[in-house]
């Protein structure tokens, strides 16, 4: 009898997870386009939405700061930043909120978190060394290797061919987009300006950088091919982050007291704002796919 109920037991135990995994499968999930920080729950936390703003959901519960979130190139995990280790680390953790994982475990400050294009390798940013400094590691944590030594450097990107890796530094005073050789080599100054620039990000087809140019106070986002040549304005506003295809860019703009997130097309054209004013909503995240 005891036997029976044991198997009883354990294929009713094995039912229920055929059906919780089918069930989690089949589940008709509407697209989580769209990955941002807000701070509309008392702190800043990481959520989802479409980009008409429906199927938002809140990923990050905890009373630190969280934010900047990251897709993985296959939209499977999240990179981010939190605080709920006590001197800032980057986290990962699987776009259905599971298994998240201190990536850092440093007790210096680390952020800025960027994913090479097969997603086996993150660029980063860490003041263990004093200033900040672009670092790369595998997306497990581990092989960190130090990239740049000079002044301060953040916001590092991943080209989409693997090859390069733009980042901001103000060695030259004021803040300048820089691109590297992946391994470190090769540091060039792309902006060359008297303006501030800063938040470099490659567009899918790696032709071009979005990055944002501050100057008397007023931040705007701006385009600029890769070698740095045809610097263009698009629109008032900072945080760029590109869709998929290309064609628009979604970025953060404050000029409402209260920063909003906004996308325009690649052209200028068909500027839509897609979070409301009762929050303040910043640094958005496009879904790879
Ligand atoms: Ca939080
Ligand atoms: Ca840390
Ligand atoms: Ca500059």
């Amino acid at each position: 009898m005891k036997a029976a109920t044991t198997l009883v037991f354990a294929l009713v135990t094995l039912l229920g997870a055929c059906w919780a995994s089918a069930t989690d499968a089949a589940s008709p999930k509407a697209p989580a386009t769209i990955a941002f920080s807000s701070d509309r729950d008392g702190n800043s936390e990481i959520y989802v939405m479409t980009e008409t703003g429906k199927a938002l959901r809140r990923l990050t519960k905890n009373p630190k700061f969280d934010g900047f979130p990251r897709w993985s190139p296959d939209g499977g995990r999240i990179l981010f930043y939190s605080q709920r280790s006590p001197n800032g680390d980057l986290w990962v953790m699987n776009a259905d909120v599971s298994a998240p994982k201190n990536l850092t475990r440093n007790a210096a400050h680390d952020g800025d978190g960027s994913w090479s294009a097969d997603g086996r390798r993150i660029v980063f940013v860490s003041d263990r060394t004093g200033d900040g400094d672009v670092y790369v590691m595998r997306s497990d944590g581990a092989g960190v290797t130090r990239l740049t030594t000079e002044a301060k450097n953040q916001h590092p990107s991943w080209s989409p061919d693997g090859t390069k890796v733009a980042f901001t530094s103000d060695r030259d005073d004021n803040g300048e987009i820089y691109v590297m050789n992946a391994d470190g080599s090769e540091q060039t100054n792309l902006s060359k300006s008297q303006a501030s620039e800063d938040w470099p990000v490659w567009s899918p087809n790696g032709a071009t950088i979005a990055f944002t140019r501050s100057s008397n106070g007023k931040d705007a986002v701006y385009l600029m091919n890769a070698d740095g040549s045809n610097v263009r304005r698009l629109a008032a506003g900072t945080q760029p982050s590109w869709t998929p295809d290309g064609r628009r860019i979604a970025f953060t703009n404050e000029s409402s007291g209260r920063s909003a997130i906004y996308v325009v097309g690649f052209d200028g054209k068909g500027l839509k704002k897609l979070t409301r004013a009762r929050f303040t909503e910043y640094d958005p995240a496009w879904s790879p796919r």
